[in-house]
């Protein structure tokens, strides 16, 4: 039986208060489209008063932020990292009902974000310059400064994960931060919010401004005092809040999704590539950007990988995130009428679905439910090889050899994630090096996750890194200082 749900406040956070917005918005659960909560729903002008607040903060005007030394930043984010889990159960539950996701997988997120917490608490005081030999009257040294007030863009599909990534790298390295959740799931941003606020984060370290993206995430681009955006969603939305952000020469890291292949050789171990390619591509209902969305399968074992694949996708279920099925709805209406007509144009093209999953009877009537399928037989250059269909739907390609199989995976204009499946060392490591992506995996896909691994795109991917410390880096800037003595 569940617990009553922990809801946070219906307004903005700004300066370490909690603000009313003029207006609110509804949040309806996806499983049911039942209403959940209601949201803040900032305006420009909060927006305003919350990079205002950020950028006082930063500069010492608020609270006590700007004289927390680098130590003091660490051991509040480990503390922090400690109160995420003591919640943990609590938060999970606001996130399964909040994106609809099964509960095991909502557990998982919460767990990852407060590995973040405590990934960027170990590193913050870490995070060091250089020296650099110059001329023998010369001591010069290399400064990692924070940039400032980041912006920070998140999407409804991992909030607290994407809350952890962002705003513990942001912190550790000493910026003060405006968020931007979606309008669409950002419960568990907001109540970890308020977790951080009632621990000690110092006002205005961490300002959140609940809205639409038209709204309050076009505001906080547009925004001229903000000093680094990260932002994670569309590559439409990305290309529009990057030249925002340009107007005022600001920095950005973007993060926009995938159409990610999953490689499997005839000489790979089978019983293990198949259930992580599923894996890869159900996971969170194949909302995820590092979706594992393409399986690129060698000729001689493809029409065995075809039908034990349909065997499995046969047997997955999809119900309620409290049910804690194989998936969940989709987000909202509109993401599922979009994949529903992708997916009857790809029919009406001659493609066949090899499997479909199963809605559990079980599950609440009016929910965006999509069943898991897989879709072989697919013309060359298909739309659904090439868009981020963002369901739980796999397609198929075959491929003959390795040069055709680097040839396949590379024929997209997105460039996140890669999973190679072969024992053959010469071929892992020649496709390691020929696919154009951000992360490769070698027998296995995703590796588990790993907050401590860099993470980021190529092409219609996006730029930048997040996590490891790489992603901790990417919130600060280098200043050379040049010392000349006698
Ligand atoms: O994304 P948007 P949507 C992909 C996925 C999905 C598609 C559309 O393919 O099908 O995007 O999803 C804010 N100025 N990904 O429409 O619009 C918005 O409020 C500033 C991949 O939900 O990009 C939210 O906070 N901000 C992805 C965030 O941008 C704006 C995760 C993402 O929303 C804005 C999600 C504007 N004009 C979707 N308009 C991934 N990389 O994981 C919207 N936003």
């Amino acid at each position: 039986m569940q617990d009553a749900l922990v809801l946070p406040p219906q307004q903005a956070l700004i300066g370490g208060e909690w603000v009313d917005t003029a207006t609110t918005l509804q949040v309806e659960a996806p499983a049911s489209c039942e209403p959940l909560a209601r949201i803040a729903r900032s305006q420009e002008g909060d927006v305003k008063a919350a990079v205002e607040s950020a950028h006082q903060a930063f500069s010492g005007q608020l609270g006590e932020w700007a004289s927390w030394s680098a130590r003091q930043r660490s051991e509040w984010l480990l503390r922090f990292a400690n109160i995420i889990e003591a919640h943990h159960e609590q938060l999970a539950q606001l996130e399964c009902a909040d994106t609809g996701k099964p509960m095991t997988q909502a557990r998982g997120d919460i767990g990852a974000c407060a590995r973040y917490f405590r990934f960027y608490g170990g590193a913050a005081d870490k995070l060091h310059g250089e020296t650099i030999p110059f001329e023998t009257d010369f001591a010069v040294m290399t400064l990692r400064e924070p940039y400032g007030v980041c912006a920070q863009i998140i999407p409804w599909n991992y909030p607290s994960q994407i809350f952890g990534r962002c705003v513990a790298a942001a912190l550790a390295a000493g910026n003060t931060v405006v968020l931007k959740p979606a309008e669409d799931a950002c419960l568990s941003v907001l109540r970890l919010a308020q977790l951080a606020v009632d621990h000690g984060l110092p006002a205005g370290a961490l300002n959140v401004v609940p809205g639409l993206g038209a709204e309050a995430g076009a505001a906080l681009a547009a925004h001229p005092n903000i000093d680094h955006l990260s932002f994670t969603g569309s590559p439409e939305t990305g290309t529009h809040v990057a030249q925002a952000a340009a107007q005022h020469h600001v920095p950005v890291t973007l993060e926009l999704g995938g159409k990610s292949p999953q490689l499997v050789f005839a000489d790979a171990d089978i019983d293990a590539a198949l259930p992580a390619v599923v894996r890869g591509i159900i996971q969170n209902a194949g909302q995820t950007c590092s979706a594992g969305s393409r399986l690129l399968v060698q000729r001689e074992i493809a029409e065995s990988v075809v039908a034990n694949l349909s065997e499995r996708f046969a047997a997955l279920r999809c119900d309620a995130g409290e049910a804690d099925a194989d998936c969940g709805p989709l987000i909202n209406a509109r993401q599922k009428a979009k994949l529903e007509a992708r997916l009857a144009a790809a029919e009406a093209d001659g493609i066949r679905v090899a499997a479909k999953g199963q809605l559990a009877a079980s599950a609440p009537s009016g929910g965006h439910f999509v069943v898991p399928q897989l879709l072989t037989d697919i013309p060359e250059g298909h739309e659904v090889l090439q868009e981020e269909l963002f369901g739980p739907v796999l397609v198929v390609q075959v491929f003959e050899d390795e040069a055709e199989a680097l040839a396949l995976a590379n024929a997209t204009d997105f460039g996140l994630c890669a999973g190679i499946w072969t024992r053959d060392g010469g071929s892992q490591l020649r496709l390691a090096k020929g696919i154009r992506s951000g992360q490769v995996f070698i027998n296995n896909y995703g590796a588990a996750g790993g907050v401590e691994l860099p993470f980021g795109g190529v092409g219609r991917s996006g730029h930048g890194r997040e996590k490891g410390f790489e992603g901790l880096r990417s919130y600060t800037r280098i200043k050379t200082v040049a010392i000349k003595h006698d």
